[in-house]
């Protein structure tokens, strides 16, 4: 028996990505798999609301912004519409996609923690927090980088994300240094607020063993639910959702982000009449479909908030696997990264075939593997080989020959196959098996080959023109519940299948179960082709972007390390370096350029050097003023200008020049 359809209210939401960043191949694990489980729903008949929407908040938006110089909102913005697009041309249909800044989302957010704090969930305490003398402020989250107090790998703000990715507490990173101008951060005491996370240890052990979902989630999440401990739900920041009575204090970005799953279902239902409270308030069925990497926010923050504010909490929650590209590990700074629109759609693909693969490639827990080789292959056998050529050349060989859809019953033979096919696709949906789902279409389309080619149709019209109408119009059964059944997966090319075969009303509305009913005879068309292989020149060319694109992100980071790195040198070493004091005896401006300087410097010889020191210095002003000379440096050519040798500055905005201490002779040695 399946799950669905329920008399429960259903809601689906898919995790709500950060209006900070593009959308990639990594994002499309969770929104296809999200769609497809929600247009099989509406397969089985089952009423369903689909919600998402833009997380706006959280500092890496704000640093984001500031780096930018833009404000966030206008961030939060451009983003927002990305996704809002991408989702669209994607086919994923969310019935809203909204944005946690909304007012809605700010006053759902204000509510639930008032209703935590009137209950008694919510606590004041004193807590060291990291602090930049330098900047003057507290660092929360992403503004401080250290190392993590579990794994001792670099860490940065609220996770440990290049080591053992455990959410790390306000104070608790080590050698915490300021992200904006790296100095090492000072702690300093501040009062903060704590949700009892630790009280809903007995709710949560209960509730885990009844929630649904996979078990990549689940299981984590009992481990989890038997040490709690408190989480900080405060922030100084000015971006967010106010702290009630606290002008200086935000929520923490994991208290208004969720919270948006409610206000996006209010939203939703002020605009289309529906009751928001029947999902939240009511007995119904909340699925979240999340990334694996956010499974504690949603199986144990989320519920016990809910639970603690007085709502309902989530009936099941399906995690999606991490995704790989090439095998190696996604990584947009290494550039192992697939750009939804850049990378795919800008080159013609169709959504289609990325949601097949996604589906498809292995099962929604296990890690996705994503290459354009293997995409290559799944379009080129499967989609185009074993679906596209059943549904072309049945239709096109019965049109050739009958020019209708011949008058008849489709064989029982062939009805029991699509019944069986149908109950297992259903059963592998219940169960968010994706893959087992698909490869179930996908058998039966070669079934529908299989029969197809045994029977000889070519031939058989020559000996008994009525058996192999017959032959024909079981195969366009087995087309019409192919359409019908990869409609969640292909939903635009099922939706040109539909209309050439003739079949009456929209196949997105039309039901599983249509599958069984018996294909009337009537007018066929000449059938379009509706996947067409993939090239391998194509293929080509979309690796060796990849390839550009990783190699480009080696060698900056190779450039960053020699950056970083310092190695020891001797004395010896040191000696080779000819430092002198210098004085400046003319200075000027370059032609066309706001940044060097030309100057004359005497090091007990004239010397023209090229100094990158206009912005910060006037060339009037530094005649007759002592430097300290690098007097060996290889000559070199800046803006056709020849310099040889470097003037020393501190390396900050506006270079601070070094000068020694008095007046020395023109030419004395640094040692
Ligand atoms: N914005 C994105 C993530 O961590 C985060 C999800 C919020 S869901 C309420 O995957
Ligand atoms: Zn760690």
């Amino acid at each position: 028996m399946s799950n669905f359809p329920s008399d429960k209210p259903v809601l689906v939401t898919c995790g709500l990505p950060y209006a900070n960043g593009k959308c990639h191949i990594g994002h499309l694990r969770t929104y296809v798999p999200g769609d497809i489980f929600v247009r099989s729903l509406k397969k089985q008949g089952q009423e369903v609301t689909f919600v998402c929407g833009s997380d706006a908040h959280g500092t890496p938006i704000v640093v984001n912004a500031e780096e930018l110089k833009i404000t966030p909102t206008d961030l939060v913005n451009k983003y927002h519409k990305h996704f809002d697009s991408i989702f669209k041309a994607m086919e994923v249909e969310f019935s809203i996609f909204g944005n946690t800044d909304s007012p809605t989302n700010h006053s759902r957010t204000e509510s639930i923690v008032n209703a935590l704090i009137d209950r008694g969930y919510v606590y004041p305490q004193v807590i060291r927090l990291a602090y930049c003398p330098h900047d003057e402020r507290f660092l929360p989250d992403r503004y401080v980088e250290g190392i993590c107090p579990y794994c001792g790998k670099p860490a940065r703000g609220d996770e440990c994300d290049q080591g053992c990715g455990k959410h790390l507490e306000p104070g608790e990173i080590k050698n915490a240094k300021c992200r904006i101008c790296g100095n090492p951060a000072q702690y300093r005491e501040q009062e903060h607020f704590f949700f009892k996370l630790s009280s809903f240890g007995n709710f949560l052990s209960d509730y885990l063993k009844t929630l649904g979902g996979t078990a990549n989630a689940i299981n984590y999440a009992k481990i989890w639910a038997k040490e709690l401990k408190d989480w900080c739900i405060t922030r100084n920041l000015e971006w967010g959702v106010r702290f009630p009575g606290h002008d200086d204090l935000v929520v923490y970005v994991w208290v208004d982000a969720p919270i948006g799953y409610i206000s996006f279902t209010e939203e939703w239902a002020n605009n289309t009449g529906g009751d928001w409270e029947k999902y939240w308030r009511g007995d119904s069925r909340i699925i979240h479909f999340i990334g694996e990497d956010i499974t504690y926010h949603h199986c144990i923050f989320w519920p016990a908030m809910l639970k603690g504010a007085g709502y309902t909490p989530p009936w099941a929650v399906v995690a999606s696997g991490m995704l790989k590209i090439d095998d190696k590990k996604f990584s947009k700074s290494r550039g192992y990264v697939v750009w939804v629109d850049e990378d795919y759609l800008d080159h013609g693909f169709h959504p289609d075939l990325l949601r097949y693969y996604i589906a498809n490639y292995t099962s929604h827990t296990k890690e996705l593997n994503f290459s354009w080789k293997v995409f290559q292959d799944k379009v080129n056998n499967e989609l185009v080989g074993a679906l596209g050529n059943f549904l072309h050349r049945t239709q096109h060989f019965t049109h050739k020959n009958f020019g209708n859809i011949p008058d008849g019953r489709v064989d029982q033979e062939i009805l029991d196959k699509i019944k069986a096919t149908l109950e297992t696709v259903i059963l592998a949906f219940d169960e968010y098996e994706f893959k087992k789902a698909t490869d179930a279409m996908m058998e039966l389309a070669q079934y529908g080959n299989a029969y197809f080619q045994s029977f000889e149709p070519w031939a058989l019209i020559k000996k008994d023109k009525d058996a192999c109408a017959r032959v024909l119009l079981n195969c366009l059964q087995i087309g019409k519940a192919l359409i019908l059944l990869f409609e969640p997966i292909l939903p635009g090319n099922m939706e040109k299948a539909w209309k050439q075969l003739g079949l009456p009303g929209d196949v997105h509305t039309a039901r599983f179960e249509d599958a069984l009913i018996e294909i009337p005879a009537g007018e066929l068309r000449v059938p379009e082709i509706l996947f067409t292989k993939i090239e391998d020149k194509k293929i080509k060319e979309m690796e060796a972007i990849l390839d550009k694109r990783t190699k480009i992100a080696l060698s900056k980071e190779k450039k960053h390390e020699a950056k970083e790195r310092k190695t020891e040198i001797t004395y010896e070493e040191f000696q080779e370096l000819d430092i002198r004091i210098g004085k400046i005896i003319s200075a000027e401006n370059i032609k066309g350029s706001d940044k060097l300087l030309k100057l004359e410097v005497d090091i007990g010889e004239k010397r023209q050097i090229v100094a990158g020191i206009a912005q910060s210095h006037n060339a009037s002003e530094l005649v007759g003023k002592q430097v300290v000379v690098i007097a060996n440096m290889k000559p070199a050519k800046l803006f056709g200008v020849e310099s040889r040798g470097m003037v020393l500055a501190a390396d900050v905005e506006g270079a601070v020049l070094l000068m020694p201490e008095k007046e020395v002779k023109e030419g004395t040695r640094v040692r």
